[in-house]
């Protein structure tokens, strides 16, 4: 090994939203670093997951789904950290679903710039293809729009097809010093995945509106030896959306709760305690004010 270069590459997952962006980069890297949901516009930030293997490093990119039609300031806000991360990398993975190739990935892609070789067209979800034939003019479709170098079907879900992506990610990666130790997998604190898990869990259990409307903030967070006690809020923008959350005689946020805890006694291999709060913060995902004391702000 003494005598091999290092490798290191920064490669941004760019797609629509609900793609499965987040599930790829949860397999590439092995371990949930990103949350994922069933519904659109689930990460709203950009986070590295971070993969060390013998010379070679790869810092994946997530970003959140490019979407159209909504201009409240969160979307604008998400919208700009996606397009963002297309530029200054070294591979781009351009995400699209197998079934569904609309305007908004159109869009997305005239973005992407072309003037090196290095975007890799990967077709997700091709488990829910019964007729794999039906695949080809898909990609000959959207191969007319780029010059892609590769194309890559893969099942994230499933994990199928994920080592031939890796490989060809590998295989394109510039020389250059590792800039993670190797044992580092995300550039997320404890505390942002906290909150982020706590927001999966209300994603999935609240109705159609409010997931959009809603954001975790971790008040606070102690580490003892045998105990993790975490105190969080969740925001929303309205007091009918606050009893939704809470639900009849508080079962929801007791679900949510009893969820994310599970989840995070893994994580942090600790025994946990988390009591929530909701709380009311009106309009916040239109006012950019309230975004940046909610850790949505361009840094
Ligand atoms: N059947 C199937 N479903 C998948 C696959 N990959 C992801 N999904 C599902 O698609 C949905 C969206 O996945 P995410 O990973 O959250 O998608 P995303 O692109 O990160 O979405 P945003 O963060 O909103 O942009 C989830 O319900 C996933 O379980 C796949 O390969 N096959
Ligand atoms: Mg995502």
């Amino acid at each position: 090994m003494k005598n091999k270069k290092e490798r290191t590459g920064m490669v941004s997952l760019i797609g629509k939203t609900n793609v499965g962006k987040s599930t790829l980069l949860n397999q590439l890297i092995e371990q949930k670093v990103s949350i994922t949901s069933r519904k659109p516009q689930t990460t709203r930030q950009r986070l590295l997951g971070i993969k060390t293997k013998e010379r070679n490093q790869i810092i994946y990119v997530d970003t959140p789904g490019f979407h159209q039609g909504h201009q409240r300031a969160l979307n604008k806000f998400m919208n700009k950290v996606a397009l963002s991360s297309i530029e200054g990398v070294d591979i781009v993975l351009f995400v699209v679903d197998a079934l569904n190739f609309s305007e908004p990935d159109r869009h997305l892609l005239k973005q992407v710039p072309n003037r090196n070789n290095e975007v890799i067209l990967v077709i997700n979800k091709i488990d829910k293809i019964a007729k794999k034939e039906k695949l080809i003019p898909f990609v000959d479709e959207i191969s007319k729009l780029f010059p892609f170098s590769e194309v890559i079907p893969i099942s994230a879900l499933k994990g199928k097809n994920i080592d031939i992506l890796e490989k060809e990610i590998s295989a394109r990666l510039p020389i250059g010093n590792h800039l993670y130790p190797k044992d580092q997998i995300a550039d997320t604190s404890e505390r942002f995945l906290t909150s982020e898990i706590i927001r999966e869990k209300c994603i999935t259990r609240v109705g159609d509106e409010v997931p959009y409307r809603l954001t975790v903030i971790i008040d606070s967070f102690k580490e003892e030896e045998t105990l993790t006690t975490i105190d969080g809020t969740i925001y929303v923008e309205k007091k009918s959306q606050k009893g939704i959350v809470i639900g009849e005689k508080g079962k929801r946020l007791k679900s949510i709760g009893t969820a994310a805890r599970k989840d995070l006694e893994k994580m942090l291999d600790n025994k946990v305690m988390l009591r929530l709060w909701v709380k009311v913060k009106k309009d916040w995902t239109n006012d950019q004010g309230a975004m940046n004391s909610m850790g949505y702000k361009i840094v």
